[in-house]
């Protein structure tokens, strides 16, 4: 029964300790980078699409790349044409900030490696959105959150960002002249001081998750998550790294940082039912298991999705 063999090895071997090559902290620049600078995408094609299923939901995915066959994004889906499924935002033009474009467009994609060169997919930098990052050191005059008597905002909500000694008036002829644009939704509206607003443009980025099988046993070890902050929550103000080094699915580290994943911010304390992570600002804590087994199905899909292409489509090491 040689079918069985992987199955006994990966019981001998137990958990596998990942890889010190390439691990997620030394990886993460590289998918970073491309992120920020992606290839046009008018010289990307959409490779191959196939039907997956996962858990007993099926889908379809989209594979898209280079032509020649090297595979660089996953997109979530049927698309005929990646310009038209997916864009990215240039800083400064974009008010409220989308990576969506209407009609065709979706923010459930992300670029896939195969870092071992094994032919199957084992780091991912899958979309978030289109959100506000803080920079690196916050200045001194920069806007606040300033949260009105109102706890949950609303169409007549006083919740906003500038400054306080700018506050939200009260009248609305004065508040349309200071205050002309709000986000929000569900609920939630947040005002905007007109000299915050190039803030936030400035501040825009595609944020991505972060997902690494570091040992390339078809599980992850290492994720990065964007986290938004405590005291300005409109904006994602650190980005969390979570690892299971020992790769048995528990986590013994994790740090936060800005920019560089080698510099730490701060050190999240586990709870008593493990780590969390604070996703949006409206939504409570959420376990780590979850971004862990989301990485581990997304990866799990696209090798999926890879091995039912054929031989028409490969990924890409590094
Ligand atoms: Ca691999
Ligand atoms: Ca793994």
């Amino acid at each position: 029964m040689p079918r069985f063999i992987p199955f006994i090895l990966v019981v001998i071997c137990g958990a596998v300790p990942v890889s010190a090559q390439s691990n997620v902290i030394s990886f993460f620049p590289v998918a970073s980078s491309e992120a920020a600078n992606p290839p046009p995408l008018d010289s990307l094609v959409i490779l191959c699409q196939h039907k997956v299923e996962y858990q007993g939901s099926k889908g379809w995915l989209s594979l898209a790349g280079r032509r020649g066959g090297e595979v660089l994004v996953v997109v979530d889906g049927r698309v005929e044409k990646l310009s038209e499924a997916i864009s990215f935002v240039p800083v400064g033009t974009a008010f409220p900030p989308t990576a969506r474009p209407e009609p065709k467009g979706t923010l459930d994609w992300g670029f896939v490696w195969d870092r071992n060169g094994d032919g199957r997919a084992d780091y991912m930098a899958y979309l978030d959105g289109a959100l506000f990052l803080l920079p690196d050191t916050v200045p001194a005059d920069f806007p606040v959150f300033v949260r009105g008597p109102s706890a949950l905002g609303g169409p007549g909500g006083t919740d906003y960002f500038g400054w306080p000694e700018k506050p939200l008036p009260a009248n609305r002829e004065e508040r349309a002249k200071d205050f002309p644009r709000s986000l929000g939704g569900a609920g939630v509206q947040v005002f905007i001081h007109r000299d915050a607003v190039p803030y936030l443009e400035r501040s825009v980025r595609m944020v991505y998750y972060h997902y690494a099988d570091d040992n390339f046993d078809g599980r992850v070890e290492g994720v990065v998550v964007p986290e938004r902050d405590s005291e300005r929550p409109l904006f994602v103000g650190r980005r969390t790294v979570f690892r299971s080094t020992r790769g048995d699915g528990s986590v013994d580290q994790a740090w936060s940082f800005r920019s560089s994943i080698s510099d730490t911010l701060s050190l999240p304390k586990p709870t008593a039912g493990g780590f969390v992570w604070w996703p949006t600002w409206s939504a409570g804590p959420m376990s780590v298991t979850e971004p862990f087994e989301r990485g581990a199905m997304l990866l799990t899909l696209t090798n999926s999705a890879v091995k039912g292409c054929g031989s028409d489509v490969h990924l890409r090491r590094e």
